[in-house]
């Protein structure tokens, strides 16, 4: 029968079934047929009788960090007060979902913690975001959050402490996840989720998952300008990487001030962090 692997602990990995039940299968290691280590989010065929996984089907998208297939969505949980405000983050999330086909998400937490001032300055970024195409929500407009789960797969991510666990709680009372205290020493919280699971929420499937702050992008310089929306412009040079070229329409934009600057030079940041 086929179904949706939704968590692994050591060598259990369990299967949500097309039928709606819960089967706790045990896979040792890589599966024969295709030499494929499963992962939550995994569509597979399972034996029911010997209860065992015998196939993985093709994915749509893998994520390393969370270790995780076939994500929809990706909530990208971004805090105004602690953890810090990061469009660079924001940014570098954004390219992770579109290099990988995920439709991204910004979810603004912890605006009850800051001024009108810094309300304000947030807004800006949160305009161009929107300008973009990307929906962002505050984290109390729940109701609208709650919709974008309906058939769909969802991942979380974002720093620790920035309120993913805290949000699915809103959403999902039932869920009672853990949430911690974000450690000021520190300036970053202890990981308080460890395993990542996914979760029945709203008639589709959520990932909980370990909170990340440093992600490696992988992918190459002279790809890195197609994770930009804003940035599809033709250039003198077909291959304009926006960089330093002569007739690059992008550096004109950012000229103007119709490109952020801030959202430049995160792209230069990045280009510098590519291979
Ligand atoms: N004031 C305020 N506090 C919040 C908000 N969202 C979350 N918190 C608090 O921030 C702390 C961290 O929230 P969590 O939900 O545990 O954060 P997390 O992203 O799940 O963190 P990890 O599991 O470590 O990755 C908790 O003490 C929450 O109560 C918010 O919108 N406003
Ligand atoms: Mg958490
Ligand atoms: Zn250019």
């Amino acid at each position: 029968m086929n179904g949706k692997i939704i968590c692994i602990n050591k060598f259990i990995h369990k299967v949500l079934l097309t039928n709606n039940t819960i089967i706790d299968t045990r896979t040792r290691g890589k599966l024969r047929n295709n030499n494929i280590n499963p992962v939550v989010g995994d569509n597979v065929f399972v034996n029911i009788e010997t209860k065992t996984i015998e196939k993985v089907y093709e994915r749509k998208n893998y994520l390393e960090r969370p270790l995780i297939a076939n994500i929809d969505k990706l909530l990208i949980v971004m805090s105004t007060s602690i953890p810090v405000f990061s469009p660079y983050l924001i940014d570098k999330f954004l390219i992770i979902a579109f290099s990988n086909d995920i439709e991204p998400i910004i979810i603004i937490t912890k605006t009850d913690m800051i001024s009108i001032k810094e309300k304000l300055e947030v807004k800006k970024y949160i305009n161009y975001y929107r300008k973009l195409g990307i929906k962002v929500y505050i984290n109390t407009s729940v109701k609208k959050i709650k919709h974008e789960f309906k058939d769909s797969v969802v991942a979380l991510c974002g720093q620790t402490g920035s309120g993913k666990s805290s949000l699915l709680n809103k959403i999902d009372a039932s869920l009672k996840l853990k949430t911690g205290e974000v450690s000021l020493s520190l300036g970053r919280g202890k990981h308080t989720t460890r395993l990542v699971e996914l979760l029945e929420v709203n008639d589709g499937l959520i990932a909980d998952t370990p909170g990340f702050s440093s992600l490696e992008i992988n992918i190459n310089k002279k790809d890195l300008k197609n994770y930009y929306p804003d940035f599809n412009k033709r250039c003198k040079y077909r291959s304009c990487s926006h960089v330093k070229e002569d007739g690059c329409k992008v550096i004109k934009l950012v000229e103007k001030g119709k490109i952020p600057s801030w959202r430049y030079e995160n792209y230069i940041k990045f280009m510098e962090e590519c291979k």
